[in-house]
């Protein structure tokens, strides 16, 4: 027989908004206008920025949904300039090899328009790297034993989606850096061998008249369907 769970759900009230259709527009319009301005830096100000910012940046983040609610992240905040030269020695030596040889010219292809290449000054030129790692499994504090988490990657991405928009909102840049393969960051960092490397977040200012990539974004026919 299969063991059914003990465990009762408890539900509690919870108080929602609820806009004028007229209000709603106004806000989700603005919201748009918003992240609409959002653009990938990798040419960073090393101006300082509030430590509390980034706080209150990831704890928004972690208000994102998550398989089971069991929240399978871990945001690693890097203020430290050794680890942050230490961690831009490991990134330029992976990506020096991955630019060199290990991409297929298709891939070099599409990072042309963007500038890219395996230097990574910003690396500690920012004031500070979020380094998010996914929960791939937990011991269960009853049972001892070592459980899955569900959806890992999807809820990562989706509490990732939120710090973006949070430090963006605080008016500071970001970059979504995924130096390949991203081994290396759990052990600079000490995690356990249950974590994995998700994305390296560098967070600051923009450098002064920073530049971006004259890239556009698909519009709304282009990414949504309705039936
Ligand atoms: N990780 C490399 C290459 C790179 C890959 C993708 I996909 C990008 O959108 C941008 C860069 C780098 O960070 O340069």
């Amino acid at each position: 027989m299969k063991q059914e769970s003990s465990i009762e759900p408890v539900f509690i009230k919870h108080e929602f908004a609820h806009y004028e259709q007229a209000e709603a527009r106004r806000r989700v319009a603005g919201f748009y206008r918003l992240m609409n301005a959002r653009r990938s830096v990798r040419d960073f100000s090393s101006e300082a920025v509030e430590f509390e910012i980034i706080e209150q940046a990831i704890a928004t983040a972690g208000t994102a949904p998550s398989g089971a609610n069991m929240q399978p992240w871990r945001f690693v905040v890097v203020k430290d300039n050794d680890i942050k030269r230490r961690i831009r020695e490991a990134a330029e030596h992976e990506e020096r090899l991955s630019y060199e040889g290990r991409m297929p010219e298709r891939w070099l292809r599409r990072l042309a328009p963007l500038g890219t290449d395996w230097h990574k000054p910003f690396l500690e030129i920012a004031p500070y790297l979020i380094v998010v790692f996914r929960i791939d499994s937990v011991v269960d504090d009853e049972t001892g034993e070592r459980e899955p988490t569900y959806y890992a990657a999807e809820s990562v991405g989706i509490a990732v989606g939120l710090l973006l928009a949070a430090l963006h909102t605080a008016g500071l840049a970001t970059l979504t850096h995924t130096p390949s393969p991203m081994k290396f960051l759990g052990e600079i960092l000490g995690r356990p061998k249950s974590e994995k490397a998700f994305v390296l977040i560098p967070v600051g200012f923009p450098a002064e008249n920073v530049r971006v990539p004259d890239i556009e974004r698909k519009p709304l026919n282009e990414i949504m369907s309705v039936i």
